[in-house]
């Protein structure tokens, strides 16, 4: 058998870099019978493309960002809220792996569209890039924010008062380029291997939210699988848990070096204080709550648990 994992990543990128190893260790307990096939970004479309293809059974695999489906699964905006998770990577990733809201209830709302998502993983905090230097709230002003399709994204921008356009992140470098959009938001290796550090000033480290994405497979092609066969891949999945947390750790360290050596194109880094994030946490934490009362189609029931069990991870 033969399975293709497309990913929303280049080669030597995390998502990549995760469907390669899944592979191998799919092809290596299975003596072989069974190949994956990894994927790069832009060998199927744009990443809206990619996530209706696995919808379809067009794959059978892929690592996908809830926030390019967030005008259809519109529980999985959760993942855009500001200051709703905790800034430390472990934490994030015990909840991730553990938390029954999100592997549970949030799985079964992406099955209704034929999405499975096998597991959730953290790709490392996300910074902000700018070339005004964002210090507070108010530096959004009059800037022109990229986000993935997802409403709420704009939500949380709206607040700051700047705009907000959806784009491809293929696009992404150009518009920066050509200042059509002002800012973007990434973990720092993606910064760094997208090159968008050469097309902005300086970078933030707003501590705002991490990069969520998720192992998925369509539904249907998962459900018709042998049951040994989806023992190997659960197996797998669960595996890769700790290996993907060690690979965006290690990819997000040499992206900050290697933005800091890059003295062609000089980048500053700014790193909120606790006052400065307490100004912004004031802004975001409203869009919490209008997120739970507000948003039409949302479970409030995820909302309250995933919001209990990341207390509890994080001892309060
Ligand atoms: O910003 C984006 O759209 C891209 N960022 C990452 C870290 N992975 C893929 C995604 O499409």
């Amino acid at each position: 058998d033969s399975w293709q994992f497309v990913t929303e990543e280049l080669q030597g990128e995390v998502q990549y870099e995760y469907a390669a190893e899944f592979a191998n260790r799919i092809s290596e307990k299975t003596g072989g019978a069974i190949t994956v096939e990894p994927l790069e970004y832009g060998s199927l479309g744009s990443s809206v493309d990619q996530a209706q293809l696995l919808q379809q059974g067009g794959v059978q695999l892929a690592a996908m960002s809830p926030g390019f489906t967030g005008g259809q699964v519109q529980d999985g905006q959760i993942f855009s809220l500001h200051y709703f998770f905790p800034s430390d990577q472990e934490q994030v990733q015990e909840i991730l792996t553990n938390s029954e809201a999100l592997n549970q209830d949030l799985r079964a709302k992406y099955e209704e569209h034929s999405i499975s998502p096998l597991s959730y993983w953290t790709e490392g905090e996300m910074a902000w890039t700018s070339n005004v230097g964002i210090e507070s709230p108010s530096d959004w002003e009059g800037l022109n924010m990229r986000v993935q399709e997802s409403p709420l994204m704009r939500e949380s921008y709206d607040a700051y008062g700047a705009t907000v356009q959806a784009l491809d992140w293929g696009e992404l470098y150009t518009a920066l380029d050509r200042e059509t959009v002002d800012a973007q938001e990434n973990p720092i290796f993606f910064i760094e291997s997208a090159s968008f550090h050469e097309v902005q000033d300086t970078v933030t480290i707003s501590h705002h939210n991490n990069y969520v994405a998720m192992t998925t497979a369509n539904t249907e092609w998962y459900n018709g699988l042998d049951e040994n066969v989806k023992q190997v891949v659960d197996e797998t999945v669960e595996e890769m848990q700790e290996w993907v947390f060690e690979e965006q750790l290690s990819q997000n360290e040499a992206g900050l070096e290697a933005i800091e050596a890059d003295t062609d194109n000089p980048t500053e880094i700014i790193e909120l204080d606790e006052d400065q994030i307490a100004e912004f946490r004031e802004v975001a934490e409203p869009v919490h709550q209008y997120y739970r009362d507000e948003v039409e189609g949302i479970d409030q029931a995820i909302f309250d648990k995933l919001q209990e069990e990341i207390a509890e991870v994080m001892g309060e």
